[in-house]
């Protein structure tokens, strides 16, 4: 039988109130993330891992608010406000995270020049994290995700992984959106069409 595993996108405190990129409510998924984490065969997290300076901030372009949109070589992106700088707090795990037990910590969006909002390929597409083949050397085949943000790196990790051939399901009460421009009801629609079970 083909294993399973429990993928934990991004459960940081920028993300949670409070945080650089607060998601409304993130931090209410903690609980229910632990005991999912708890009852998980295996444990995969993800941590948004920025530079300082990334070209995803905002404040890297003259003129250029938060949430606005820029073309960048690979097409269009997002602007966000600083967060996640590699070492800081707003990067760290919630602390409430029960983290103990995950086998595996994949760091994203490190490269100054592409943003990675999936957990399988960074923005531009072709460059890939290095998830894909380890799911599959061990034997991974079947994913649940939960974390933040449901509308970006949860969605965009889910549609990567149903590319890939993974049986993939995401678990919505363990997730919070951003919801920017009617981004949450095109994600799910979009996550539905790619054949991902949305609990
Ligand atoms: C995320 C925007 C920028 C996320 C990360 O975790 O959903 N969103 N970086
Ligand atoms: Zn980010």
């Amino acid at each position: 039988m083909a294993e399973e595993a429990l993928i934990v996108i991004d459960v940081q405190n920028d993300f949670c109130p409070g945080g650089a990129l607060a998601v409304e409510d993130g931090d209410a998924i903690v609980p229910v993330v632990n005991r999912m984490i708890q009852a998980a065969p295996h444990v995969i997290l993800t941590q948004d891992w920025h530079p300082a300076g990334h070209s995803s901030f905002a404040s890297r372009h003259a003129g250029k608010a938060p949430f606005e949109t820029v073309e960048m070589e690979y097409g269009p992106q997002t602007l966000w406000p600083d967060h996640c700088v590699q070492g800081t707090k707003g990067a760290a795990f919630h602390p409430d995270l029960d983290w103990t037990r995950a086998e595996l910590v994949v760091r994203k969006g490190f490269r100054p020049a592409i943003d990675s909002y999936s957990a399988f390929f960074e923005n531009d597409r072709p460059t890939p994290t290095g998830l894909g083949g380890y799911l599959k050397e061990r034997g991974i085949r079947n994913l649940t995700l939960v974390g933040l943000a449901t509308d970006f790196c949860v969605a965009y990790s889910a549609l990567d992984a149903a590319r890939l051939g993974f049986s993939v399901t995401v678990a919505l009460e363990a997730c919070r959106a951003i919801d920017l421009g009617g981004s949450l009801a095109a994600m799910k629609a979009e996550m539905q069409k790619a054949g991902v079970v949305l609990l």
